[in-house]
């Protein structure tokens, strides 16, 4: 059966592309690379030609996803399986394949109504390695893993499960948290590779299409300098420094200059095959600045 190999790009409309070159280049590590479209530039995390595309708008949230598969056959494929299932797509036309820098694509909608690509064939700069907008120890973990995770906006988690299993990720709960109010959040964990999780939903209620995008880097240095990096500038940090249950990375959330969070790791262990659940993490990530949807006691 056909799958998605990896959630390989991301698009984002941003309000304030100098503060986001800023924030992605200086404080992350991030490569700027501004092409002089005008509407948009892209940031690179390793030798593809971007992996991320900030659309300038009056809009801070989420354009749309990109999720993989390997090749031409496999994206006819699953347009059939598409077919098979109901959901409605589109195949785009070669001007847009161009504008995202792949070989082919399909367009959709999943059931949260976050836009969704399905695509082939990214361009890969072999001439222009990945240079670290600050000084860097390593690079970010992506390759196979593909660029992160995102916790995304879906109202109803079944129907999200459904159109992702239709997609080729799998998952389930992990989590069973108490909440204030003294209901109990069950995020809901989905992966397409060795990545525990390429997404996540299920939280609650949330004003964004996006809650958090995950980035990793491959040194705990990295993920240091940038703690200090952002602390310094005193950038709100949703969560505090600490260690997940299940994919047991060591992260923290800080805000974006668009006001979701932005989840930076280091030293994630591969998804294991069978489902467990976990009532908190292992230590740390404790709630400090409140209002970005993560008021959750980890
Ligand atoms: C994650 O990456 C996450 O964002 C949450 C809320 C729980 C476990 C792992
Ligand atoms: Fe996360």
């Amino acid at each position: 059966m056909t799958a998605v190999t990896e959630l390989a790009y991301l698009g984002f409309f941003i309000s304030d592309a100098e503060a986001w070159k800023d924030y992605a280049a200086n404080l992350i590590g991030m490569e700027v690379l501004d092409e002089g479209e005008g509407d948009r530039f892209y940031l690179r995390m390793d030798n593809w030609h971007h992996r991320l595309t900030m659309h300038t708008s009056d809009d801070d949230d989420l354009a749309y996803l990109g999720w993989r598969v390997a090749d031409a056959a496999a994206l006819d494929q699953m347009a059939r399986k598409l077919d098979d299932a109901g959901i409605e797509f589109r195949v785009a036309g070669s001007e847009e394949a161009e504008e995202r820098h792949v070989l082919g694509l399909l367009k959709l909608t999943d059931p949260g109504g976050n836009p969704t690509e399905i695509f082939y064939g990214p361009r890969v700069e072999t001439k222009m390695p990945f240079h670290p907008g600050r000084r860097m120890y390593g690079g970010f973990v992506t390759g196979s893993q593909g660029v992160g995770h995102c916790i995304l906006r879906e109202d109803d988690v079944d129907a999200a499960a459904a159109f992702y299993n239709t997609l080729g990720l799998s998952g389930g709960v992990e989590y069973k948290l108490k909440l204030p109010n003294g209901m109990v959040a069950q995020p809901y964990f989905m992966h397409c590779n060795d990545r525990q999780h390429s997404i996540a939903f299920g939280l609650g209620p949330q004003e964004k299409r996006i809650n958090h995008l995950m980035i990793e880097y491959q040194q705990l240095d990295d993920l240091g300098i940038t703690h200090d990096l952002i602390r310094a500038r005193e950038i709100d940090v949703a969560l505090t420094l600490g260690k997940h249950s299940n994919d047991q990375a060591l992260t923290f959330y800080m805000a974006t200059p668009s006001g979701w969070l932005l989840e930076t790791g280091w030293g994630a262990r591969p998804r294991l095959p069978q489902q467990e659940y976990y009532t908190g993490d292992i230590f740390g990530h404790h709630n400090e600045a409140s209002g970005y949807g993560m008021d959750v006691e980890l």
